[in-house]
């Protein structure tokens, strides 16, 4: 072990050294930061990653990918075993990693392995892919070099959408029970299941089998490619931002079009016509269309977490299996959501902190847990009970032929969705087939509920960890005075609601507004941001 740990010194600091001393820190989603200040992160991901993986003795992930953030910025995330994000507590040993002077970083990796009594000489197997973005090669480089020196094995994937690569390391760890190891077994598996139910729907009503898809100029456009060309042209899909001509994210994407509420720039909106958009490692998707008025509607998260809670419900319900199933959902879903799920669906509903880590934990409390977040971020678990129950019922003798058929679709549902971590393919493929069964348009599935109008904000202060909340976000607990400040404006509003976050990948404090109509989400937006800035120490111009 002293050997390796004195190699994996000499190579830190001959080749990859800290260009500036920045403090960096794992954040909701790993490192991110601009591409040029993360070699020595990468590096140092390599030397953790090899570390979990024997801690774990399994093989762990690591993609690299900064999602929707602009082209010039990077990330890093590590994948446990079964597809879930980093253990918690691991996120602050990978801080301490990435920030640990050159002289001390063996004394750093030591002390992990004491802590977590992590046997060295056991074997370290590490898988790993990246996004589109230029620098990415050459991160994924430093990364390699991490796992070398610390005698890993490791497949290096190439390109592959963050979802591809959750899939593939819990296929790897379940020796295929989840499906096979490779990007083709992805497309095999969910395109199968897709097949299947799309050719069991008779009467398709309303539904339409054409998408027009904004891909953010990322991995998503060629990924989806290779996935059309397994859909038997049961889709129609036309790309558009497929990095051919566009940088990524750049005016197109989920989180653009969520945020601004508006469709990607070049992408003309057609009356009736379905849209969709991917972010950037094709991780979250959200659904558009514009009416015959031209006025744009959003479908987002909220609105996807409920048509396939609806759906979910129905096929469970008619197949009498007594399987729980609830919805998570984060501060950010729109009042109307929340509403909807627990008056008329009759779901219960969790509220967690931002973060897909937060939302998956949640919903493993159920045995079918729904999540999502409202920026499109989301997917299903189903415990290892409710697949037991679900397969047990597909050959059991004393059911129904229609409790057995429903059953059977669960099962075949269950393969169409990555359950490892929110996946904009699979959630686009899950959404059609919702439709398509529905015999759903846009129209028909943006009636379920109306959203409350609301804004999206964010203010730059002195240190954004000075604000912080508790409740799932939803209070502000420091500095205090700013909670009462803050109920005090939404008192003035109908149906006003309002709450501040630090954020965990910007260096900014974020404002969520909703109300009664758009210009009273707007003017509480922005004077809660105005209160935000006089309490917590706003920098640059007042808002
Ligand atoms: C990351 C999170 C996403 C969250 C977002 C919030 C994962 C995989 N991704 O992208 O879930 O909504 O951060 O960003 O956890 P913010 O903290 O900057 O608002
Ligand atoms: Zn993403």
């Amino acid at each position: 072990m002293d050997e390796t740990l004195r190699k994996v010194s000499n190579l830190g600091s001959e080749k990859f050294s800290p260009i500036k001393p920045t403090v960096i820190q794992y954040g909701t989603a790993g490192f991110r930061a601009n591409s040029e200040l993360l070699s020595h992160v990468m590096y140092r991901m390599g030397l953790l990653a090899a570390l979990r993986s024997k801690k774990k003795k399994a093989t762990v992930a690591v993609m690299i990918t900064a999602s929707h953030n602009p082209e010039e910025d990077n990330g890093v995330k590590l994948i446990e075993p079964m597809g879930e994000m980093l253990e918690i507590t691991w996120e602050s040993f990978a801080t301490s990693i990435a920030n640990a002077p050159d002289v001390e970083l063996s004394i750093c990796l030591e002390s992990i392995i004491n802590k977590e009594e992590i046997d060295f000489s056991l074997p370290a197997d590490v898988v790993f892919a990246r996004d589109t973005r230029s620098v990415d090669l050459h991160l994924s480089q430093a990364m390699q070099c991490g796992l070398e020196v610390m005698g890993s094995t490791f497949t290096d994937f190439g390109l592959l959408t963050t979802p591809q690569l959750h899939y593939i390391v819990r296929c790897m760890n379940t020796n295929g029970a989840y499906g096979e190891a490779t990007e083709e077994g992805y497309y095999c598996k969910l395109a199968k299941a897709f097949a299947s139910l799309r050719k069991s729907v008779l009467h398709v009503g309303n539904y339409d089998n054409k998408i027009q898809l904004d891909a953010a100029n990322g991995v998503g456009a060629c990924k989806m490619k290779e996935m059309i060309k397994h859909l038997e042209c049961l889709l129609d899909i036309e790309l558009h931002k497929d990095g051919s001509d566009g940088r990524l994210n750049y005016k197109c994407g989920a989180d653009f079009v969520k945020v601004q509420q508006t469709s990607p720039e070049g992408v003309l909106l057609k009356p009736g016509v379905k849209y969709a958009s991917f972010d950037g490692d094709a991780d979250r998707i959200v659904f558009f269309y514009a009416d015959e008025d031209h006025k744009f509607h959003l479908l987002d998260g909220d609105k996807i977490a409920t048509l396939v809670a609806n759906f979910l419900q129905q096929l469970i319900t008619a197949s009498g299996l007594s399987v729980n199933m609830g919805l998570v959902q984060t501060a950010y879903a729109n009042g109307s959501s929340t509403v909807y799920i627990t008056e008329e669906l009759k779901i219960p509903a969790a509220c967690v902190p931002t973060g897909v880590k937060h939302l998956h934990h949640q919903a493993q409390q159920f045995d079918v847990g729904v999540y999502f977040e409202a920026n499109g971020h989301g997917t299903v678990l189903f415990s290892s009970k409710a697949s037991e129950i679900i397969q047990n019922a597909v050959s059991h003798t004393g059911m129904t032929d229609e409790q057995k058929s429903a059953a059977s679709k669960l099962l075949t549902v269950m393969d169409l969705i990555n359950q490892t971590v929110g996946d904009a393919i699979s959630d686009l493929l899950l959404v059609e087939i919702i439709l398509c069964t529905f015999g759903w348009s846009m129209e028909d599935w943006d009636k379920c509920y109306i959203d409350l109008p609301n804004r999206q904000l964010k203010v730059k202060v002195k240190d954004r960890n000075d604000i912080q909340t508790a409740d799932a976000e939803r209070k502000v607990v420091k500095p205090s005075g700013l909670q009462e400040e803050i109920d005090q404006l939404v008192s003035k509003f109908n149906k006003g609601r309002s709450f501040v976050r630090p954020s965990g990948t910007e260096d900014v404090v974020r404002i969520y507004a909703e109300a009664d109509c758009q210009v009273n989400a707007d003017r509480l937006a922005h004077e809660v941001s105005v209160k935000v800035y006089e309490i917590a120490g706003g920098v640059g111009d007042k808002p």
